[in-house]
Order: structure tokens, then C-alpha cells, then sequence
């Protein structure tokens, strides 16, 4: 039983520890050292491309992480071979535990209190009311995430490819339903995958209709923004902050305007990190699945993108 890793170094080594603990008897082969006849599963994170068609009898790939927005684009991944994904619980409760953070952050006004307190300013704002928080994307991330700022009491709306059925979160759907939320959105919270149809959907067309001082965030993918169309945003006051997570170049490049812009907030890729033994996991599961005939776990559908 052979398991090709395609990763980089820091993602592999942990990996492979945590699969050889839970499973000796797998063969473990890290890409380009790979000998083996066949290799039925491979698990990838911003491969090279074309290194996976190389591989020989490959039946499935899981990305190593909820985004597999670099396997869709990969056009050498042979049509038969099915796509997956690592998803757990603890992912998704990280997810939600950033978002909460950076929303209550910017709720409570602690970002202008840091920036007051490097002034010595003594200033307190006035509490806020209530606030609605929008979030493109209702899948495994964005679901669980709209439910918890539910039940803290933010009113919740939810933009989706089909329409969703959540408790109490109002459900939006197409290039209409876009701008409904946008322009409700107190927060804007970007979950949607990266495909074809989201590809820079956080433009200035869609900034015009957001709620005026709105705040941005974006956990999906850095190619979802059009980085320019959000700076003159930001600069003319259509929007008031923006919390960012993920950027067209990881890293963010030191030059980057971004990083000295006094309305936004960066974090490099972290808001929900793959923990090797949950994914190790996952990893054999699937593995076991596959062995069965059975489906992987979390499907991607390629057609679709996601
Ligand atoms: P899912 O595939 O479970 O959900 C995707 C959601 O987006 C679904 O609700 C889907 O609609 C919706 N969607 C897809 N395409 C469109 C479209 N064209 N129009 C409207 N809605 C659309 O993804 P996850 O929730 O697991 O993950 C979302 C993304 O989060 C990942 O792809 C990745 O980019 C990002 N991510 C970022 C991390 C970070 O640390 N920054 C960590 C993990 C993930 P429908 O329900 O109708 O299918
Ligand atoms: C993921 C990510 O997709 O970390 O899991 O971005």
C-alpha cells in the first residue's frame, strides 16, 4: 500500500510522522523520491504541476487542506482520477474562531484603540449596536461559521451557488443576490472557493454596493480580490477596514502596499491550519475508502470547480 506525499518539506515531515504512527505498514513516498509500481493515493499542496500525472495507477488525490483550487487548475491531473479534500472538525472550528476574532476586533474597536494607544490618545468609542455579517460561501466552512455569529446575536446573510436552508440566515443566490448582501454587510466575509465564476469577485463594482465604512474580509483565496479596486475603496472611504488572510502572492511580497495601509489588517495564511494528525487521519480513511470502492469522503466535483 503506497502513499505519495506532494508537499512542502514543513507540511511533509509532520505528516509522514503522524501516518507512520497510525499506520507502519504504509508505504510512505515523498514526490520526486517516488519508486513504487503503483500509487493509488497521492496527498498534494501547491504541487508542481504536471507532477502528478506521473504518477503510476493513480486512482485519487486529496489536497491537504479545504482549498483545492490548485488541483482544478492543474489540466495534467487525468480525468479518472478523483479529486478530495481534508476536512475535520477542528478546521472548521479554527476557521470560525479567526473570523470571530477579527470580527469582534473590529467591533469592539480594538485595532483604533491600538492605533490610539501608540498616540497616547485616552478616546473611548462608543459601544456598537448590533451589526449583520455577510458570508459568500455557506459550505463546510462558511455554514458553521454563519451559525455561530447567529447564536452570538449578529444578524447573518448567506450567498451561495444553490439556494441554503440555515436557522434564522437569510439565503442569497446569484449576481442579484450578490449585491443584496454586499449591501446589507456590516462584514463581508469572503468563503467561497476559488473557480472560475469567483475569480475576482471582490471588485470595485461590488465595493460600490457595499454598505458605506463596510469591512472586508477575505479567508478564501487572494485571487477572489482586486487588489487595487480594494485600496481605492478603502482610500475614498467606500469601505472602512479590511482584514486579510490570503493574497494573489503568498508570501505577500515586502514591497506590497498593503502592508503599511493604515485600514488594513494582514495574517499570512493562517486563519485555519491543517493539523497533520487529524489530517493523518482523514488521510487513511479515505485510504480505506478507496481500497472499498468506496467514494472519498469530501468529494470535489471537477465540473464544478469545487
Ligand atoms: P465548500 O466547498 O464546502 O463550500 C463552498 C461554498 O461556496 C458553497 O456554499 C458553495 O455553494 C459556494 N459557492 C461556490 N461557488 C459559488 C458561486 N459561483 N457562487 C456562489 N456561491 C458559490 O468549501 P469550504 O467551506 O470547505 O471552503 C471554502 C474555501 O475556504 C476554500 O475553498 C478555501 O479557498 C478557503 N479556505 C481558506 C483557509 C485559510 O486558512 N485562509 C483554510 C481553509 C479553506 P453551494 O452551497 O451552493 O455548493
Ligand atoms: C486550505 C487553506 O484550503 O489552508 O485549507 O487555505
Amino acid at each position: 500500500m503506497t502513499l505519495a506525499l506532494i508537499l512542502p518539506a514543513e507540511y511533509a515531515g509532520p505528516l509522514r510522522e503522524a501516518l507512520r504512527e497510525m499506520a507502519p505498514e504504509l508505504d510512505i513516498q515523498c514526490w520526486p523520491e517516488i519508486h513504487a509500481a503503483r500509487v493509488p493515493l497521492a496527498v498534494a499542496w501547491r504541487h508542481p504541476s504536471g507532477s502528478l500525472a506521473e504518477l503510476p495507477g493513480l486512482e485519487a488525490v486529496l489536497s491537504y487542506g479545504a482549498g483545492v483550487d490548485t488541483l482544478t487548475a492543474d489540466p495534467t491531473i487525468p480525468p479518472e482520477v478523483a479529486l478530495g479534500r481534508v476536512v475535520y472538525p477542528g478546521l472548521i472550528e479554527q476557521m470560525t474562531e479567526y473570523l470571530e476574532a477579527v470580527v469582534l476586533a473590529q467591533h469592539r474597536g480594538l485595532w483604533d484603540y491600538a492605533a490610539m494607544q501608540h498616540a497616547r490618545r485616552w478616546r473611548p468609542l462608543e459601544m456598537p449596536t448590533t451589526a449583520t455579517i455577510g458570508i459568500l460561501g455557506l459550505g463546510e466552512l462558511g455554514e458553521f461559521a454563519a451559525r455561530r455569529f447567529q447564536r452570538r446575536g449578529f444578524r447573518v446573510v448567506g450567498w451561495s451557488r444553490r439556494p441554503r436552508e440555515i436557522d434564522d440566515v437569510a439565503s442569497h443566490v446569484g449576481a442579484q443576490g450578490l449585491i443584496r448582501v454586499a449591501a446589507c454587510s456590516d462584514y463581508l466575509i469572503c468563503l467561497v472557493p476559488l473557480t472560475p465564476e469567483t475569480r475576482g469577485i471582490l471588485n470595485a463594482e461590488l465595493f460600490r454596493h457595499c454598505k458605506p465604512g463596510a469591512c472586508l474580509i477575505n479567508v478564501g483565496r487572494g485571487l477572489h480580490l482586486v487588489e487595487d479596486d480594494l485600496m481605492q475603496a478603502l482610500n475614498t472611504g467606500q469601505l472602512g477596514a479590511a482584514c486579510l488572510d490570503v493574497f494573489t502572492q503568498e508570501p505577500l511580497p515586502a514591497d506590497h502596499p498593503f502592508w503599511t495601509h493604515p485600514k488594513i489588517h494582514i495574517t499570512p495564511h493562517v486563519a485555519s491550519q491543517t493539523d497533520p494528525q487529524a489530517a493523518a487521519r482523514h488521510i487513511l480513511a479515505d485510504y480505506r475508502r478507496l481500497l472499498e470502492g468506496k467514494g472519498l469522503q469530501y468529494p470535489v466535483d471537477r465540473h464544478r470547480g469545487y
